[in-house]
């Protein structure tokens, strides 16, 4: 059988080539990525590279290598006036004729690496019409404005999942040919679901609404929601969020009192709104208790926010406790 390839599904979808060569550009880096995690200890790219980033968070040597492969890769292409990363306090400039502006989370999962469980690349695209200077402000677009947006998950297979607003599709890297081939492009988040995600260690944090949803799943067929529950929790959000695309179920991260001043642990620009357009091209829904999540207008390019995502009736369920 004969798999389109990334740039064949692209030119199908009349995808623009300005687009088109984001969209290729960062699947190649992420080629470079996963030949890294391959080698893994062989290459001492493992352990900690001795620094923290914007997060305050212990950057992995992969962090940094991944980030720097991404920012030099995406600086080559005439596309991208500017980028920003998870991994970079600012803005970074790249070529002020673009169009198109990428933010990224370079690895996320990074607290798996050295477990070799998974971990991925997560990216949004926006345009901006902007010249002279690239500043802050111009990324600060809520999440429906973009343009495409996708992740790629270091799994067994490595797999590219994109959309650029017409569904979602997803590639897997046949590592013979160093290629990114189609493999499905029918992904649709059941309405209802029998499995949730979430770090159940965080509960006794949470507000009263969020523990009160969470333990009448707890409850089962005996409790109020009738039925049994299942859990998954990779503590990687791509691999989380990759397995509601191919099975359904409800994700969350809470705001938790831990940190109370901080909305959420996720980012919003690189993390929640990536994953939430590819969720809701799918069918799915992406809340914060208050409201849909590609809707908020971004204050800052690391700012954070509560996530709840998945199956539809079980995010506006989940929503509702909150109410
Ligand atoms: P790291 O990249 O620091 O491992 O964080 C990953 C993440 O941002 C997201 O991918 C996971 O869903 C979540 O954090 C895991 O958080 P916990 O480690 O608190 O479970």
């Amino acid at each position: 059988m004969k798999y389109p390839s990334l740039a064949d599904y692209l030119n199908q979808q009349n995808t623009a080539a300005d687009l088109q060569s984001v969209l290729l550009g960062l699947a190649d880096t992420s080629i470079n990525i996963s030949k890294a995690l391959a080698k893994g200890a062989l290459a001492g790219v493992l352990g900690a590279a001795g620094a923290e980033n914007v997060q305050g968070e212990d950057q992995k040597k992969l962090d940094v290598i991944a980030n720097d492969l991404i920012k030099n890769d995406l600086a080559t292409l005439s596309a991208v006036r500017g980028l920003a990363s998870e991994e970079e306090t600012a803005v970074v400039a790249c070529n002020l004729d673009g169009k198109f502006l990428v933010t990224f989370d370079p690895l996320d999962g990074s607290s798996n690496i050295d477990i070799n469980s998974m971990v991925g690349t997560i990216f949004s695209v926006l345009s901006s019409d902007a010249d002279g200077p690239v500043t802050e402000s111009e990324f600060l677009q809520a999440g429906r404005h973009q343009k495409a947006a996708g992740y790629v998950l270091y799994g067994p297979s490595a797999m590219l999942v994109i959309s650029t607003g017409n569904g979602v599709a997803m590639f897997t890297l046949d590592p013979d040919t160093g290629t990114y081939l189609l493999t499905d492009d029918q992904i649709n988040i059941p309405k209802e679901t029998a499995e949730f995600s979430v770090n159940m260690s965080n509960q006794r944090h949470w507000d009263p609404a969020m523990q009160r949803y969470i333990s009448e799943l707890m409850a089962g067929k005996e409790g109020p929601r009738g039925k049994n529950y299942n859990m998954r929790w990779v503590a990687a959000m791509v691999a989380d969020v990759h397995r509601i695309l191919c099975r359904g179920g409800l994700f969350t991260y809470p705001w938790d009192a831990r940190k109370p001043e901080q909305a959420g642990k996720l980012r919003l620009m690189y993390e929640a709104n990536p994953m939430g357009f590819l969720v809701e091209q799918a069918g799915g829904e992406i809340w914060t208790p208050e409201g849909k999540i590609l809707d908020i207008q971004p204050d800052n390019i690391h700012q954070r926010v509560p996530v709840i995502l998945g199956a539809a009736e079980e995010v506006n369920t989940c929503v509702s406790y909150h109410n």
